[in-house]
């Protein structure tokens, strides 16, 4: 047998235990090894039941992946699910660890299920742009029903063993032995024809289904909405709603046909492209390889602002405690105030237990005395974006900080090497640049700068982890990667405003692309007045901005910015105060507003995008063209069925770059478009950003 899986027969049970590190994922060895040793179970008169389990602690993580786009190999995951449903003998899926996507669908072909506690169980298929290719649309709602069903398949958010067990995915919670827990399990539910029981002879959720399909289109169409790849979310959706209307086994086809159509989507490719990168963006750096991470039992925080705030949630959800520091009791309460709040609204929309905001309450917090810093293991500064007043802050922590400490800035564009300068330990400072707001979006640019030693990187890596975070390691430039690459697109979106286009027509052209918002809306989110106080420290002008900002219109928060918005909503509404200053600014400068289309709109904020990663590949400020695009994709919000901007470069082609940058280098005489060297060179040898090795950064 092959030794991905293993069976162990005694007692009655026969054991199969699939071994295929790292995951445990179905690869053509696994599959053709359950088939092998479910034969054996078959034919062997002394196994009564069959249990099976993940080697390592976990029990399956889905398709390999890796097999995706290749040619198949046989067995297939159907004809190896189909022996185990039609078996003589009772299956019991013991699950630890994780049962995900094509793990979780082995597991319902099963004939019982029993999870631990701590295991994760979901079909995460959607967010690799796909759906449960191997029964999940048509098994899961029949067994928890149609509700529950449509939003984890949907959604793809994995549930824990207790949900599982109260929406009755799974039979029992495991404990103690779970051997026979499994038989005892098997025995006592054993159906009274004596042929184990199979989901796909439910007919209960399917027939109430069936009853009102109206309530579940409507449903259905919801989720659909709220998909981000809109052609994987609708495929689900008609899988689900085959699952109400067709036979079993025409519903399988129906899941079969739509799962194969989208795995050979680009979409889809660009999905799986990202999970990949994001595995390799999380991988620690060769300098930090040698070192353990600082064991972080408590953290402190400077600056109870926004960020501050949002960054201490992030460690009280993982459970270690924080305290946070600014200079007044009126600033500390201010700021441990709006998490409060924070937290509440989350606790009112469900998303979190009223006990678990209490004990995450209880690990955060306030203090004005920095003698609270001495018995921190990590500190992270998150003061106002001044390079003097980190400095100096940097300066008192070096003071206080114990030996060892790992100190952080989240400053998101100024000189790390500066900010370490100002201490005497500059190998334990290392910037760890959190998104905002830090406790929900998922990406942490961590900056490696020149005198960052190991420990200190490999502490924000297994920090990084530990908060949950996707982390990127790049090196230090003006606004790293994510910034720096948005100040290319933001000086054209300045410019194409200077010639008469409209912060709506500049939004639309990006939503039309798949942002989740235009530069417009995302400015006055995050507060126009940020970006101004910056420009104005570096002796920078943008006539637009600026103006915009000199009205007092910084955004959301003061109800009106590049849009109006109306008292307590977040919708942008086009102000004619600010379209007729653009407009009659561009007709003072010689232009005709409405004369750049759409095309050109677009090109002109995605080409200096694309054209500064390469300078950053250039500098080796990055390791690698992915590495940009998990950033992109994390916390920029490009739209992830596209893979992320050098992955667009890529297919759209290196050379139509290149010449689209030459040609609006000639017309706006702007030296910043001109296509960077690597491109040059890349077309030159026809290549692409993907052909190239990570960099020793
Ligand atoms: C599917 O199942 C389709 C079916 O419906 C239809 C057909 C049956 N395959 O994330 P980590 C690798 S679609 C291959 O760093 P963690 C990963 O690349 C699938 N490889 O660890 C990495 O490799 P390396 C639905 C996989 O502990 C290593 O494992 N399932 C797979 O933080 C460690 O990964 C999913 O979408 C895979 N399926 O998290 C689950 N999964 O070391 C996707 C992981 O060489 N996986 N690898 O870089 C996950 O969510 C997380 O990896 C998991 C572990 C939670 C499992």
């Amino acid at each position: 047998m092959a030794s991905a899986v293993q069976l162990r027969v005694g007692g009655g049970v026969g054991v199969v235990v699939i071994d295929y590190p790292p995951v445990n994922a179905l690869g053509a060895d696994v599959r053709a090894g359950l088939l092998e040793a479910l034969a054996r179970c078959r034919e062997d008169d002394s196994v009564l039941c069959v249990v099976l389990r993940g080697a390592r602690g976990s029990f399956v993580a889905g398709a390999d992946i890796r097999e995706f786009g290749q040619p198949p190999k046989p067995p297939s995951a159907i004809e190896v699910f189909a022996a185990i449903e039609n078996m003589n003998k009772p299956v019991v899926a013991v699950i630890e660890g994780v049962a995900l996507g094509g793990g979780l669908e082995l597991a319902l072909v099963c004939h019982y299920r029993l999870a631990v506690a701590g295991a994760r169980l979901g079909l995460p298929e959607i967010k690799l742009g796909l759906l449960p290719g191997a029964g999940g649309t048509q098994r899961l709602p029949r067994l928890v029903g149609f509700s529950v069903a449509a939003p984890m398949i949907l959604g793809g958010e994995p549930i824990s063993a207790s949900e599982a067990r109260d929406i009755g995915l799974i039979d029992a919670l495991g404990e103690g032995d779970l051997i026979e827990q499994a038989m005892a399990l098997a025995n006592s539910l054993r159906s009274t024809d004596g042929r184990p029981p199979s989901i796909r002879d439910l007919v209960q959720h399917v027939e109430g289904a069936r009853r009102d399909l109206a309530t579940l289109d409507a449903a259905l169409a919801a989720l659909v909405k709220r998909g981000r790849n809109r052609r994987a979310a609708e495929a689900a959706a008609k899988a689900i709603r085959a699952a109400a209307t067709e036979p079993f086994e025409e519903g399988l086809k129906r899941e079969r046909a739509l799962f194969l159509d989208l795995l050979n989507s680009p979409e889809s490719k660009a999905q799986r492209y990202l999970f990949f990168a994001e595995r390799t963006a999380g991988k620690v750096p060769p300098k930090a390889a040698s070192v353990g991470p600082v064991d972080v039992q408590r953290a402190a925080i400077i600056g109870a602002g926004t960020m501050g705030g949002g960054i201490a949630m992030c460690f009280a959800a993982a459970g270690i405690p924080v305290t946070v520091i600014d200079r007044d009791d009126a600033s500390v309460a201010r700021g441990l105030g709006v998490v409060e709040a924070n937290y509440r609204k989350t606790v009112e929309r469900g998303g979190l237990s009223r006990a678990e905001m209490l004990a995450r309450l209880a690990l955060i917090r306030g203090a004005t005395s920095w003698d609270d810093l001495g018995s921190a293991d990590v500190i992270i500064e998150a003061v106002f974006e001044e390079l003097p007043l980190k400095k100096e802050i940097f300066g008192r922590i070096d003071k206080v900080a114990k030996p060892g400490a790992v100190l952080a800035t989240n400053t998101s564009t100024l000189d790390v090497d500066a900010i370490a300068a100002a201490t005497a330990r500059p190998e334990s400072v290392v910037g760890m640049h959190f998104f905002s707001p830090a406790h929900i979006m998922r990406l942490l640019e961590i900056i490696d700068a020149k005198k960052t030693g190991p420990m200190a990187l490999r502490t924000a890596l297994m920090l990084g982890k530990k908060l949950g975070k996707t982390s990127v390691v790049v090196g230090v430039c003006d606004g790293f990667v994510g910034n720096r690459m948005a100040l290319g697109r933001g000086a054209q979106t300045e410019r194409l405003m200077q010639e008469g286009v409209l912060p709506r027509d500049i939004d639309r052209v990006s939503l039309a692309f798949g942002f989740a918002m235009g530069p417009c809306a995302t400015g006055d989110l995050a507060g126009l007045d940020i970006s101004w106080r910056i420009r104005k420290a570096k002796g920078r002008v943008a006539p637009i901005a600026d103006w915009i900002c000199e009205q007092g219109r910084f955004g959301q928060k003061t109800g009106k910015g590049y849009y109006r918005y109306e008292p307590g909503s977040r919708t942008p509404i086009p102000d004619p105060e600010v379209e007729s200053f653009i407009r009659s600014r561009a007709k003072s400068l010689g232009h005709d507003p409405g004369a750049v289309g759409d095309e050109e709109i677009f090109d002109r904020l995605m080409l200096p995008m694309i054209n500064e990663g390469a300078r950053i590949l250039e500098e080796r400020v990055a390791r690698c063209a992915s590495d940009i695009d998990v950033i992109w994709a994390n916390g920029y919000g490009w739209p992830v069925w596209r893979g992320g901007p050098m992955y667009y470069a890529d297919q759209v082609g290196l050379r139509i770059v290149r010449d689209k940058l030459a040609r609006y280098t000639a017309k706006l005489g702007d030296e910043r478009l001109k296509p960077a060297a690597l491109i040059e060179t890349l077309v030159g040898s026809g290549r692409s950003f993907a052909d190239l090795p990570p960099n020793d950064r």
